[in-house]
Parts: structure tokens; C-alpha cells; sequence
């Protein structure tokens, strides 16, 4: 594919349906004399829907079908007879009065080709996928490449590429016609396009979408949006991508580094948050055990900050001051990153779980009761959110949880 640029955004959603789609084509109409003992032209070729007149001009004479079709019957045609030919072949005909019979008549007689009419190639228009770009619809989180980020935070630009191509490699395009961002439903942007070759795409880079707010948004390229071409696929002349956009936090932590052990050891952060591990005393690592590295394996100079950008489990432990080993005893410590539009969809949808006994907490302000434990036994309160515990309240024989 050649490259093609032209491509200027404009609003101009009003030429819908100004512009007609292509009529149908009706069937042609060709013409046969006979007369003196001949059909003129003897033999004739037309397309299929195609309607041939059988004149006379002198003479008795029929136009009877000798092979499957039977063309104007075995009277005589005093003036003339028309037959329409739908089904493609050749059909033979004769005069019954003027041609000699059996598989192969002599004399006066003729026969009508009847092809198949090809279609003419359409243009066919696609939201178009570019080497090097990840999708036909890039959503970035700076300008200048074309590469798509998995979220976005509530303060940042979200900056779109796309392109759209016509596919077919003959059929052109010449009428004006539109390609449309819409967001969430909503027509963010269009363009114009004046008309388009075959086997040719054009392309929008560094389009500024602006901030949308926290939450999941469809973005929808949707080219020839106003219907103007006639395309020989209509249905796919659309994508769309999920864009997440998440809180931006700039929220810190600290934990206290100092013999022998890390303060507080267990921390509920969010995704973006940054941690900072504090030496207060002692020598000491922050290396992580899991997915991610934390502070490394050299000793903590002062501080080291870490910033976490992925949800999940992260353990860590100080390397001077532990076991090794897949689970380390000792001086040790975890971080539990959320990501919070998970959390608040999950929060949404489903609630917390209590898998011991299969409750289910939709709060805000609700109540749950469970039976005690028997001996020697504990509850595990185990959720996919946040969750606040306002009130516990243990009974005889029951623990009643509320929940914020
Ligand atoms: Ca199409
Ligand atoms: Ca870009
Ligand atoms: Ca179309």
C-alpha cells in the first residue's frame, strides 16, 4: 500500500443520505428478426434478465425451444413474441415449419447465450491496521508513537491514531466520505475523506481525545459513518477498544527500615503509589521475592523509593536478615497493590467474598452473621476490595460483622 494523506478534520454529518447508493441495473432488451426462412441474428449472446423480441417480418414461422427452453411455444408468431432469459446457458431454437427435426435441426433456425453478469468490484472500506502500529485505533498515552497503553490516569491526554483503507485493489473510490471517532456513544470527531484509490489507506496520528474521567470507555472508529459508498461489506467498517482510564495518584507511603523489621511489614497500596523504605537503623535490603525487584540486593543507602504500577502480591525481605527459600521467615514484608477500577467494579458487581461460608457482603452498612468458630479454628475474612469493618459484635453463638 502506497501512503495517502488527506485527510482535515470536519464536522459535515448533514450530506448523509444526499449522496444515493448505486440503482439496480434492469435487465437489456435485444431484438431478432425473422423472416424468409432465417433468424437474424441466428445466434445471440445476452445476460442473464436479459429479454429477447422476436419480430416477424414476413412469413408463418414459430420460435419453439428444441432444448430447455421453450422459447414461444409451437404456434406461429404472426408478429412477434419476447422471452425473458434468467438462467444462464445456451438454448437452441427452430422453426417448426422451416428446419428439419432431431438433436441437431437444420434450416431455419438459431440460438441464445445467456452469461452470467459479473458484479462490478465494489470498494470495500476498513479501519486498517498499519505495520508497526499495534491496531487500526491507537490509544496512547503521549503523542509520537503508535503504540497502544493498556490505562490511562484521569489527568492525561488520551492521544488517538488511526487509519482506514480501501481494500479493494481495482475498485476506487471518488464521493467525499466521512471517518468518525466516537467515545462512550458520543461523536467525538470526524473526518473527510475526498475519495479514495484502491489498495490505499489514510491515517490521523496525534489526535488529542482530551482526559475522561475514571472508569472504562469504548472507543469506536467507524469509517464511511454516514453511508455515503457503496462497499462490498458494509459490516466491517468498524472497531472498537476499551479504554480504562484510572485514578492518579500521587499518594506515598513510607516504611521503616530497622533491625529487624520492616514497619509496618504489610501494605495495602494503589496502583501508581510509590513506597519509600526509610533506614532508620541497621543494615538492611529491600529485595523483592516476587515479580518485582523492589530495592534490589545492595544494602539501602538512606531511602529507596519504589514505584508500583502493577496490581498484585508483591513479598520482599531483607537479604541479611532472613531465610531464603520460596517462603522466607524472618525479617520480611509485603505489598499488596490494588487496582482500583477493578476494585470498583468488582465492589459493583460481585462484593467481597467470605469462601468459608459463600456469603456474599454488598455493602455499604450491611450486616453479616456468622456461627462461631468451634475450637481451635478461625475465620479467614478474605475480599477482592478494600473493606472496613465498623462494628464487630460476637453472641452466643454468632459473630455479627458490619461492614462500611
Ligand atoms: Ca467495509
Ligand atoms: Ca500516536
Ligand atoms: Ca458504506
Amino acid at each position: 500500500m502506497r501512503l495517502t494523506i488527506a485527510t482535515l478534520p470536519v464536522i459535515m454529518i448533514t450530506l448523509a443520505g444526499l449522496l444515493g447508493s448505486a440503482s439496480k441495473t434492469l435487465g437489456a432488451t435485444q431484438t431478432v428478426i425473422f423472416k424468409s426462412n432465417s433468424f437474424t441474428p441466428s445466434s445471440l449472446t445476452v445476460n442473464v434478465g436479459d429479454t429477447v423480441i422476436f419480430k416477424n417480418q414476413g412469413g408463418s414461422h414459430t420460435v419453439t425451444g428444441t432444448g430447455t427452453d421453450p422459447f414461444c411455444g409451437n404456434g406461429a408468431i404472426s408478429t412477434s413474441c419476447s422471452v425473458t432469459f434468467n438462467t444462464p446457458g445456451t438454448f437452441p431454437y427452430r422453426c417448426l415449419f422451416h428446419s428439419s427435426g432431431g438433436a441437431n435441426p437444420a434450416g431455419m433456425v438459431g440460438s441464445v447465450t445467456v452469461v452470467a453478469t459479473v458484479p462490478a468490484d465494489k470498494p470495500n472500506l476498513v479501519p486498517f491496521r498499519l505495520n508497526g502500529w499495534t491496531a487500526p485505533l491507537v490509544v496512547s498515552r503521549a503523542p509520537g508513537n503508535n503504540i497502544s497503553d493498556p490505562d490511562f490516569f484521569d489527568d492525561q491526554d488520551i492521544w488517538v491514531d488511526w487509519a482506514i483503507a480501501n481494500t479493494s485493489l481495482t475498485a476506487g473510490i471518488t464521493p467525499r466520505f466521512f471517518t468518525e471517532l466516537v467515545i462512550d456513544g458520543v461523536s467525538k470527531s470526524s473526518w473527510f475523506h475526498d475519495g479514495l484509490t484502491p489498495d490505499t489507506f489514510n491515517k490521523i496520528e496525534d489526535f488529542n481525545a482530551g482526559k475522561l474521567p475514571v472508569g472504562t470507555h469504548q472507543f469506536q472508529l467507524v469509517t464511511d459513518h454516514t453511508g455515503v459508498i457503496d462497499e462490498s461489506n458494509e459490516a466491517d467498517n468498524t472497531f472498537e477498544v476499551d479504554v480504562r482510564v484510572i485514578p492518579t495518584f500521587a499518594n506515598q507511603h513510607t516504611v521503616l527500615v530497622s533491625d529487624f523489621s520492616f514497619n509496618p511489614a504489610s501494605l495495602t497500596v494503589q496502583k501508581g503509589d510509590i513506597v519509600n523504605f526509610q533506614i532508620i537503623g541497621g543494615t538492611h535490603t529491600a529485595t523483592g521475592t516476587g515479580a518485582d525487584p523492589f530495592c534490589g540486593n545492595n544494602a539501602i543507602p538512606t531511602a529507596c523509593r519504589v514505584t508500583f504500577n502493577t496490581a498484585g502480591l508483591f513479598p520482599y525481605r531483607c537479604l541479611f536478615h532472613s531465610s531464603g527459600g520460596a517462603n522466607p521467615t524472618g525479617m520480611i514484608g509485603q505489598i499488596r497493590v490494588l487496582d482500583p477500577v477493578l476494585a470498583e467494579q468488582a465492589a459493583k458487581v460481585d462484593g467481597p467474598y467470605l469462601p468459608s461460608t459463600n456469603a456474599v457482603v454488598s455493602y455499604p452498612n450491611q450486616t453479616v452473621t456468622f456461627p462461631l468458630p468451634s475450637a481451635a479454628t478461625f475465620w479467614r475474612l478474605q475480599s477482592t476490595v478494600a473493606l472496613k469493618i465498623t462494628q464487630v459484635e460476637v453472641k452466643a453463638a454468632a459473630v455479627v460483622l458490619t461492614f462500611q
